[in-house]
């Protein structure tokens, strides 16, 4: 029997969407400030999903001038209308809610639609039966209380016309972080699903409706209809919430939303994947993962053709799951024949650095991929700058990282195996900068100018290869997102840092379990 298996999308892709057009289902997930931004997914059977593109695919699409990488490219949303697909999002740091539209979800997209009289995050597009277009999102918490409004969208003019109603605050009194507003007309009902409690361990998915799109709504007496925040924090799957429900041709429904798979004790490494469950809304409410009430690890696959497809070699540098830390700048990112040339425009390997996205634009001189697995090898061959450093990364944001790199010196190429970590916290008490704290594990000669540098994880235990061998290992928790803050994932790929600085990379491979 085919089976759905969680996580659906392995590896940091939160806040995911869903729709279906005909036969085919269309899924996309936040993505910050890595560019491209804003990956899409096609699948028909709702278990193979192919990557077929970015909706964010060039720079004018995508500001992320002088961002942090929990900047950027928040909550997105995918719906079909009238022959057009349409992805609503937050660029938290340019320009606030917009939309952009595609006749191909695997693109290219138009120029953002920057949406007037909008305010917060998480925007969704609903249209009504008679064709009128219904945005909500939350509140700008700094004029309203917490909240999700409604109002109607002028899509032509790029504004919610007329009043903004508050439509829902959440099901708990005084919820914490009502967001990830999603509306479904059924039987007569607008029914209003959000996500509240925030993106952590007390994340849940909540529920009311209206008999009027723009409500008042009423909370379901049973909500929340999903949450792990009663199951600890030893429970393997953690932070579930935020979902967008998809009905199909048979009329069954599902939910996709995030969730984290815990790694070796209470870490994040990976941040928020995709994890899909079976609804059942035969009665007025939706019945979440029917008999259990939480999220397993695989469900029965729905009575669809299964269409799976050969991917891609992921080890290619031009992958679709490649991506630069920052819109980068022309001429910063080079791939040819099998080789990625990488140029750097500032030092950030360095206890003072942080990698923030350089103005204009460009990037720090990172280009990777996610770790998707408890268990992993990363390699790569990398030919030594003339000027500079460069080597191989295991990123999970400009604080908490650990690395391997060579780098020219006066007395030949010296490699380097270093943990940084973050000291300070971010958000509260120290709003400005933190201080990074850099440690070198291990540091070698070596003859060589063109050196094979890998990093391994076995849960925790991570591994700084040379040549294969290990020089270097440590605990790898503090590459969580519950230590290092924000709302990405771990990635691993090549860096290169230093003014001007410039490297060649081939033979990237990932291999994972
Ligand atoms: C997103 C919000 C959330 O906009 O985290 O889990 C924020 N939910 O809905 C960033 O992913």
């Amino acid at each position: 029997m085919s089976m759905l298996r969680n996580p659906l999308l392995p590896g940091f892709y939160p806040d995911p969407s869903i729709c279906r057009v005909g036969d085919d289902f269309f899924m996309v997930t936040s993505s910050f400030s890595y560019f491209p931004g804003v990956p899409v997914f096609h699948s028909r059977d709702l278990v193979h999903w192919e990557q077929i593109g970015h909706c964010l695919h060039r720079e004018e699409q995508l500001p992320l001038d002088w961002q942090y990488i929990s900047g950027g490219i928040y909550a997105p949303t995918i719906r079909f209308h009238d022959g057009l697909f349409y992805m609503v999002t937050t660029n938290v740091s340019h320009g606030g809610n917009f939309y952009v539209t595609a006749k191909d979800p695997a693109g290219p997209w138009s120029d953002p639609v920057y949406i007037k009289n909008a305010p917060g995050i998480d925007p969704t597009i609903f249209w009504d039966d008679d064709g009128a277009a219904y945005m909500t999102g939350t509140t700008d918490w700094s004029e309203h209380a917490p909240g999700v409004w409604i109002g109607r969208l002028d899509l032509e003019q790029g504004c919610v016309a007329g009043e903004r109603v508050l439509a829902w605050k959440g099901a708990l009194v005084n919820a914490w972080a009502p967001e990830a507003p999603h509306i479904y007309k059924k039987d007569g009902w607008y029914y209003l699903m959000i996500a509240e409690g925030g993106t952590e361990e007390y994340h849940a998915v909540t529920i009311a409706r209206s008999r009027n799109v723009m409500g008042p709504y009423t909370g379901y007496a049973g909500n929340p209809i999903l949450t792990h925040r009663h199951l600890g924090l030893n429970y393997p799957i953690c932070n579930v919430g935020h979902g967008d429900l998809v009905q199909l041709k048979d009329g069954s429904w599902y939910m996709v939303m995030l969730a984290t798979r815990l790694m070796g004790g209470y870490h994040k490494n990976m941040g928020r994947e995709t994890f899909i469950v079976p609804v059942d809304w035969s009665g007025e409410w939706p019945v979440v993962s029917p008999g259990t009430g939480r999220v397993e690890w695989e469900y029965p696959a729905p009575e669809l053709p299964a269409c799976p497809f050969v991917q891609p070699d992921q080890n290619d540098f031009s992958a679709l799951c490649w991506n630069t830390l920052g819109t980068p700048a022309k001429g910063t990112v080079a791939i040819d024949g099998g080789v990625l040339t990488l140029r750097s425009t500032q030092e950030w390997l360095v206890p003072d650095a942080l990698p923030r996205m350089p103005a204009p634009n460009g990037c720090p001189g990172f280009y990777g991929r996610r770790q998707q697995h408890m268990d992993f090898t990363a390699e790569v061959t990398v030919c030594v700058p003339e000027r500079g450093e460069a080597g191989l990364m295991l990123l999970q944001n400009g604080f908490n990282a650990l690395w391997v790199s060579a780098a020219r010196t006066e007395d030949g190429v010296c490699v380097r195996a270093v943990r940084s970590e973050k000291r300070g916290v971010f958000y509260e008490e120290n709003p400005c900068e933190p201080a990074r704290e850099v440690t070198v594990l291990w540091e070698g000669r070596s003859e060589d100018e063109t050196l094979r540098l890998g990093i391994a994880a076995q849960g925790q235990a991570h591994r700084l290869l040379v040549g294969g061998r290990t020089v270097a290992q440590t605990h790898g928790g503090f590459l969580g997102s519950e230590t290092a803050g924000g709302f990405v994932g771990a990635y691993v790929g090549c860096c290169v840092s230093g003014e001007g600085a410039e490297a060649a990379f081939t033979d990237f491979r990932y291999t994972g379990r």
